[in-house]
This record gives structure tokens, sequence and C-alpha cells, in this order.
């Protein structure tokens, strides 16, 4: 009887380990931003910007100017993502990157700043 009562705590255990990590798959949210960049440095720099707890995901295309990214809402923000990659001399829909970071950026990274 006592092994049938261990067995059944380790399958309802199981069940709800399997139940939390469900859920925190489930929590994760894949979100489309536009972010002004030029090439492959901005890539880097970008993705960069968000190797950070809760952002599972980063892929920013330099021909559509998209960032893909996929993050816990409840860890970050897409206002907190779009402010690192301000911080990093990138503009995005919502932020614009502090004129003295974009100085600094090299050459080919200077894209063309929405007006
Ligand atoms: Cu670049």
């Amino acid at each position: 009887m006592k092994t049938l009562a261990s067995i059944l705590v380790i399958v309802l255990s199981l069940a709800v380990s399997t139940n939390i990590f469900a859920q925190t798959k489930a929590s994760s949210k894949t979100e489309s931003i536009k972010v002004w960049g030029n090439c492959e440095s901005c890539k880097a720099r970008i993705e960069g910007a968000l190797k950070v707890d809760g952002i599972s995901k980063a892929d920013w295309n330099e021909k559509t100017q998209m960032l893909k990214v996929t993050y816990n809402p409840a860890k970050i923000t897409n206002d907190a993502i779009q402010k690192r990659i301000a911080a990093v001399g990138h503009d995005t829909e919502k932020y614009k990157a502090d004129n003295k970071v974009y100085a600094k950026l090299p050459g080919c990274c200077k894209y063309e700043r929405k007006k």
C-alpha cells in the first residue's frame, strides 16, 4: 500500500510539473517590430541587445528591417525590448535612439532615419 501511495505521489507531481511547463511555454509571445538598420553588424548589435532573460528568440531581417522576437510577457514587455534596441543606436517603431549613440555607430551602420 505504501508503494502504491508513493507511485501516486510521483505520478501526480509529474503531472503538475508538466502542466507548469506547458503554461510557461504557452505564455511566450512572438511579435514583429520594425527596427531601422543596415547590415550584418546591425543585426548582430540588435540581436545582441536582446540576449536577456525573458527573450527566447530574436531575429532581425536586414531586407525587411523587421525584428521577430519571442519573449515571455511575464518577464519583459514589448516596450522594454524596443527601449533596449534604441539604447544601442537603432530606432524602433516606438522609440528613437539617442542622437549621440546613433552618431557613434560605424559608417556602414548609419541607416537612414525617419524624420
Ligand atoms: Cu550595420
